[in-house]
């Protein structure tokens, strides 16, 4: 039987921050010591992850020194080079010193903007050195509380400057490494700029380079949101766009719940799940969840544990509920294969749909059949409940 135990081939990856996350939120002070990056490196390594990503202020203190940096990077890679763990993913921090209260890339400020960039191009070596292909940009502090305080169509020129000036950066390095922006559309700012997958991707059509720029979807800010997560992503892997995920639970429009992936809203896991095992997508299944203030390291590590476990059980009800004969046969009687099927015939134009004869009759057959969706819906429920049989 299957125990849900991840392997490396699972791909599976972990921010620093998240086993890492000391609890303190905007009610309470810390509630766990803070973890050493080499420590979490190992741990996550024995659970069966094969990543670790991280923010430039998760591996050394903002205020570090030259040497005091190079200290804590080694101690990071000797953790990796022990471990075997990759680095597949790295991102800045441009959100929680305070010289970011107003932004990074879009602060009114210009002299904070010049800073943001700078740290980020000091991070983008970090990152090609520890041979991260991916870097992420969440604009957290990107937004504004009140309407005159941003202007948003200037905002969205500096977002857009940044981004070609470290695509340029990239470029001229010549390292191996694609950008993805992460939507999220409020919190900790009241309304953040690229709030949703489809904010994002009409930016980067904008951009210098945006074959170098894609996205990281997060379940919880999507469900923020109020959309559906796994049509969000079917849309960003339909534009080539789905550079990287960042998988976690949320029950619905709240704040930004940060759950083990799996909690929450569970259809929705199932669904994400589905969408990212048969729709083409094979980068890391990287988790950005916080283990709740009431665990302590052991509750931490369980949760952690329960991310993957909880991909791995789903993964293999989506590849039951697809390989279920009574699952095709619903899926035929809905019509889905119809659907990959082009509207208009080779060498069909709009005027072959003009000179069809319609009948009353095939109106009204049409108006009149059902989709079977309620029986296709329940099949995948079932499986999801463990009692398709
Ligand atoms: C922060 C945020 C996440 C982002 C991280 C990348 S940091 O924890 O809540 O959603 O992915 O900057
Ligand atoms: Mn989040
Ligand atoms: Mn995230």
């Amino acid at each position: 039987m299957n125990d849900y135990t991840p392997t490396r081939e699972d791909k599976f990856s972990f921010g620093l921050w998240t086993v890492g996350w000391e609890g303190v939120d905007v009610f309470g002070s810390a509630v766990r010591e803070p973890l050493a990056p080499a420590d979490a490196v190992h741990k996550l390594s024995e659970l069966g992850a094969y990543g670790v990503t991280f923010h430039d202020n998760d591996v050394f203190p903002f205020e570090a020194t030259a040497a005091e940096r190079a200290e804590h990077i080694a101690a990071f890679r000797k953790a990796l080079d022990a471990t075997g763990m990759i680095v597949p993913m790295a991102t800045t921090n441009l959100f929680g010193h305070p010289i970011f209260k107003d932004g990074a890339f879009t602060a009114n400020d210009r002299a904070v903007r010049r800073f943001a960039i700078r740290k980020v191009l000091d991070n983008i070596d970090l990152a090609a050195e520890l041979g991260a292909k991916i870097y992420v940009c969440w604009g957290g502090r990107e937004g504004a509380e009140s309407g005159a305080a941003k202007d948003i169509r200037a905002a969205l020129d500096r977002m857009k400057e940044a981004y070609d000036i470290l695509g340029q950066y990239v470029l001229d390095q010549g390292y191996d490494i694609r950008f993805a922006v992460e939507p999220k559309p409020n919190e900790p700012r009241g309304d953040i700029l690229l709030p949703t997958i489809g904010h994002a991707l009409a930016f980067i059509n904008e951009l210098e380079h945006p074959e170098m720029v894609g996205l990281n979807p997060e379940v919880g800010h999507e469900e923020m949101a109020g959309v559906n997560f796994a049509h969000g992503i079917a849309q960003a892997l339909w534009h080539g766009k789905l550079f990287h995920v960042d998988l976690n639970g949320q029950h619905g429009p709240r704040f930004d719940q940060d759950l083990r992936f799996g909690a929450g809203n569970l259809r929705g896991a199932f669904w994400t799940v589905d969408t990212l095992e048969n729709a083409g997508y094979d980068g890391p299944r990287h988790f950005d969840f916080k283990p709740p203030r009431t665990e302590d390291m052991a509750g931490v590590w369980e949760s952690a544990r329960g991310c993957m476990r909880n991909y791995l059980i789903l993964r293999e009800k989506s590849k039951a509920f697809r390989a279920d004969p009574r699952v095709r046969e619903a899926l035929a009687a809905s019509k889905l294969n119809e659907l990959t099927r082009p509207t208009l015939a080779a060498g069909e134009t709009y005027t072959t749909l003009r000179e069809e004869d319609w009948g009353d009759a095939d109106i009204e057959a049409l108006a009149n059949r059902g989709m079977g969706f309620e029986r296709l819906d329940q099949l995948a429920m079932d499986h999801l409940l463990g009692v398709a049989k």
